[in-house]
């Protein structure tokens, strides 16, 4: 039978704790119950320098890609919905046109909107100097799109009301909140998706989102 393979940083080792990106590949491969293989990279030695090897699979140098029987791709949203494609039976992205779309919308969000507001705020805390301010005005973007997916999980267990690859790829990365020291009691519709989404098997596939996730359990309950 054909093995995905898929590149990805594990958490152990890496000095971030792993890739949240490659996660969402694993939790989805994990889900779809297809045969896979990590290729383990290091992030220093094979994704920084832009003379690596692993920039002839994919020139932005980051994880997660897969190779299926010779067929690369990169984006994490790509590789999520190749992957829910090739196995509709899985249910994680539906056929229906008008319900697909939607899905594919916040798909788009997370790497468009979601991820950037996270790392805008990741980057302006961690900066050798913060800038208040920056800090002040990257947290309440940060925060806004928190507000934006607690109010589309009001009511219902998932995104777009049932599991599907935008859980996937906005799940892997909100826990990342804990890390930063947000307090997400102001959004208790995303604790509780969080805590839905610890108990799936395929997310305990995925180690460093599973840290996160610990990071947060005071608050996820
Ligand atoms: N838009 C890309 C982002 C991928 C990305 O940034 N991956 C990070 C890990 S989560 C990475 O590989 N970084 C390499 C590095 O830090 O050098 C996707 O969604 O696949």
């Amino acid at each position: 039978m054909n093995m995905i393979k898929l590149y990805h940083i594990e958490a152990e080792g890496d000095p971030f704790g792993g890739s949240r990106n490659g996660c969402k590949a694993v939790i989805a491969l994990e889900e779809i119950g297809v045969g896979y293989e990590i290729n383990a990279l290091d992030r220093m030695a094979d994704c920084r320098p832009t003379d690596a090897p692993y920039r002839q699979i994919n020139p932005n140098g980051v994880t997660p890609t897969i190779d299926d029987n010779g067929f690369i791709l990169w984006e994490s949203g790509a590789i999520l919905q190749y992957l829910a494609d090739a196995n509709p039976s899985s249910g994680l992205l539906p056929t229906d046109l008008k319900e697909r779309a939607k899905v594919l919308q916040w798909v788009a969000w997370e790497g468009a909107s979601f991820a950037p507001a996270l790392l805008n705020f990741f980057f302006a805390m961690t900066a050798p100097e913060p800038d208040e301010a920056t800090v002040a005005s990257t947290k309440e973007a940060f925060l806004s799109t928190l507000g934006i997916l607690n109010k589309q999980l009001a009511g219902q267990d998932y995104i777009c009301g049932y599991y599907s690859i935008a859980d996937i790829a906005i799940g892997a990365i909100t826990s990342l909140s804990f890390l930063l020291g947000l307090d997400l009691s102001p959004y208790p519709n995303i604790l509780s998706w969080l805590a839905r989404l610890r108990e799936k098997p395929s997310w305990q596939a995925a180690p460093a989102v599973m840290s996160d996730m610990e990071a947060g359990k005071e608050q996820i309950g």
